[in-house]
């Protein structure tokens, strides 16, 4: 048996987001994103090759999963296999600590941690920049997970020049985010296949590239000026872009719940009664404000008339991978 390494990541939620890829396998995207790491929700994960086993184990909190449900993370482990030259199979446990059923526990978190635990497991010794381009082959938005803070993932265009950097860590400024945390029904399409159809299928998508160049630069200065207005806007913008590449794809989807359009029209309510706050939606219904802490209680206040006070989680920027590891 070899050494148990474990790594904790946080998740991230896109200021710029991705939403499309140019080569599946190699998971590049067709632009590049911006994001900020969150506190409040990570993913903690352990892994340790065994030549006793004959094949990969998958425990989420503690449950087995059928090889079935864990062949994407076996795939994984197969590219760290492929890059280390280890050859045993590995026993792989993680927990997610986000609250129950929020929907929010992305591959972000849980792509990077597992790329973190199985590389070093492994005997690679990767630097975070190497790390967060091994996290993309698992999940896109993982890339940007292996760092704290805001992070800017550089679409690139192939495996070298595609992976994630600091744009600001630590934060010194005030913002945060406060999630809606609403109930999932069934997701329509995963973020995979859906990306993967607006790409393909949506008139809008040319531009959605272009818009988003623009974004990004916009996006940079804001951050370096702590521009809390400026960054909230272009969140709010792109993200209501991207979910309007969902609207003009061929057949049509949506991640939207009545619930999630209640809570766009209470931040839009606030913001027209001069409270700073911005929303964003990513692959479910899910609402995330961007916002000041000093503003936390108005708009707490204004929130719970739709919604129960364990319903909005205030996360505050987050850190970059951690780790432990034991022989
Ligand atoms: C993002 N999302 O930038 C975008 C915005 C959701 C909406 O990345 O196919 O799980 O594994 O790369 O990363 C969610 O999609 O998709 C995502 P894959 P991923 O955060």
């Amino acid at each position: 048996m070899s050494k148990t390494v474990t790594a904790r990541a946080h998740t991230n939620i896109a200021l710029v987001k991705y939403w499309g890829k140019k080569d599946p396998k190699l998971m590049l995207p067709q632009n590049g994103s911006i994001s900020l790491t969150l506190d409040h929700f990570y993913t903690q994960t352990s892994v340790t090759f065994d030549s006793n086993l004959n094949r990969d184990q998958i425990y989420f909190d503690d449950q087995l999963l059928p090889a079935t449900k864990s062949r994407r993370i076996s795939r994984f482990l197969d590219l760290v296999r492929q890059q280390s030259g280890a050859e045993a199979y590995a026993a792989v446990h993680t927990e997610n600590h986000v609250p129950t059923s929020a929907g929010l526990a992305s591959s972000a978190s849980g792509f990077a941690a597992l790329a973190g635990a199985a590389s070093r497991a492994a005997g690679m010794n990767l630097d975070n920049t190497a790390l967060s381009r091994l996290a993309r082959r698992g999940s896109g938005s993982a890339t940007r997970s292996i760092f704290g803070g805001f992070v800017e993932w550089h679409a690139g265009h192939d495996d070298a020049s595609s992976y994630a950097e600091v744009l600001q860590d630590p934060i010194d400024w005030d913002i945060q985010m406060i999630a809606v945390v609403l109930k999932a029904t069934r997701k329509p399409i995963s973020s995979t296949a859906g990306m993967a159809r607006v790409v393909k299928t949506s008139p809008y998508y040319p531009a959605w590239v272009k818009t988003a160049k623009t974004d990004l630069k916009r996006m940079r200065r804001a951050i370096t000026a702590k521009d809390l207005t400026t960054v909230g806007q272009i969140a709010e913008t792109n993200a209501m872009r991207m979910h309007a590449l969902n609207l003009s794809a061929q057949p049509a989807f949506n991640y939207f719940t009545a619930a999630t359009l209640t809570a766009i029209n209470a931040v839009t309510d606030l913001r027209a009664h001069g409270v700073n706050c911005y929303y964003t939606l990513d692959a479910g219904p899910n609402v995330k404000i961007i916002c000041a802490g000093k503003d936390t209680d108005v708009i707490k206040t204004a929130l719970q008339r739709h919604f129960a006070p364990e319903q909005l989680i205030v996360a505050k920027p987050g850190p970059g991978i951690t780790f432990t590891e034991t022989e």
